[in-house]
């Protein structure tokens, strides 16, 4: 019996160290050493042996068997779970690394660092940060500018119409603006005088790209209404504006022009590191037809306005060859400023 007990005890050994999975040990522990298991099997059959030494004697191999196979059952149990841990640590490892370097920072663009820096200096002048929308009426973008329909000047606002009509309103009346002077009309309607405000934006024009125009640009529009203002104070706020935006040494000049909204008028030019003149803006004295459409008696108030382009005044500032250049969207160059 015991050679018996031995092969059996050896083949339950070589069938533990066999076990693929959890599972199989689970079933091999059953078949091995459960009551009616293969090994507990031999333990009945020592009542059958004549003597009581031979019975002790197989008694005890049938309880070293026992043992050495609930031993190996263990050991193969843990061996088994150690993997399983190791192999769910290893599928569910994170790979941290990535989040070690930093991830790279962008910057405002060149043109919104300019029209924020525009904006501080008016706020540091004293003014209020305006807004208007950027499909207007008609009536905003021309009429109330003193251009009546069919006025000359609004042919050199090359615009686009938008197909919208506007409730009770007709057709082709609704467009992009194609400058900020809206928001002026806007802001007289809002405000009571004094009225020291700037208004930067987008603005849209049917203007063919070349190196200092683009369709989509942006200008700063600036209204002054008060009593007793001069072309005087609109001269002084050029100059304290655009020395405060250049610095110091720039070459500028005021050079009369024609806009229907303001009377008199000028154009501000800036003198390019090559001679050129650039001309930054229009500006003028508030035209009385306009502050009464803004609701101001121009009687008791006169005002001055302007309206810079501000893509201009970046390509001024950072000596951009090219206005065109800011919008490729290229980082080498963006990533200069
Ligand atoms: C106007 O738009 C007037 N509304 C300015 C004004 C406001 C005059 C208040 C008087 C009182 P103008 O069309 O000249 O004017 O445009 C003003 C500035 O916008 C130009 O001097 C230029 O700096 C800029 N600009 C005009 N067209 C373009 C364009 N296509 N691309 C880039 N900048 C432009």
């Amino acid at each position: 019996m015991i050679e018996d007990l031995n092969v059996a005890r050896d083949a339950a050994l070589a069938d533990v160290a066999a076990a693929a999975s959890l599972d199989d040990v689970a079933a091999l522990d059953a078949r091995l050493l459960g009551k009616k298991g293969e090994l507990a099997a031999f333990k009945r059959q020592l009542g059958s042996l004549a003597s009581v030494d031979e019975r002790k004697a197989a008694g005890a191999a049938v309880n070293e068997a026992l043992a050495a196979v609930s031993v190996a059952l263990d050991e193969r149990r843990a061996e088994l779970a150690a993997a399983a841990r190791s192999a769910a640590v290893e599928s569910e490892r994170l790979d941290l690394t990535e989040f070690t370097a930093r991830p790279a920072r962008g910057h405002a663009h060149v043109v919104t660092q300019a029209w924020e820096r525009l904006e501080d200096v008016f706020i540091g002048l004293g003014y209020q940060v305006a807004e208007g929308p950027e499909v207007e009426t008609d009536w905003f973008n021309f009429e109330a500018l003193n251009m009546a329909d069919g006025h000359p000047a609004r042919g050199e606002f090359d615009t686009l119409f938008v197909d919208h009509v506007a409730p009770g309103g007709t057709p082709g009346h609704t467009l992009l603006r194609t400058h900020t002077s809206p928001v002026q009309i806007r802001a007289m309607q809002a405000m009571e005088p004094p009225i020291y405000i700037v208004a930067p934006g987008r603005v849209f024009r049917r203007d063919t790209p070349d190196a200092t125009h683009m369709p989509v640009f942006h200008q700063i529009e600036g209204l002054v209404v008060d009593r007793g203002i001069t072309m005087a104070h609109l001269a002084g706020t050029i100059e304290a504006f655009t020395k405060a935006f250049f610095g110091g040494n720039v070459e500028s000049r005021l050079r009369p022009s024609y806009f229907p909204f303001t009377e008199p008028s000028a154009e501000f030019d800036i003198r390019r590191p090559n001679g050129d003149w650039l001309e930054l803006g229009g500006c003028g004295m508030v035209h009385p037809a306009v502050l009464r459409a803004g609701g101001i008696d121009p009687e008791e108030y006169t005002g001055f306005a302007f309206g810079f382009g501000i893509d201009r005044m970046a390509v001024m500032r950072h000596q951009i060859a090219d206005i065109r250049d800011m919008y490729t969207n290229d980082l080498r160059f963006v990533e200069q400023f």
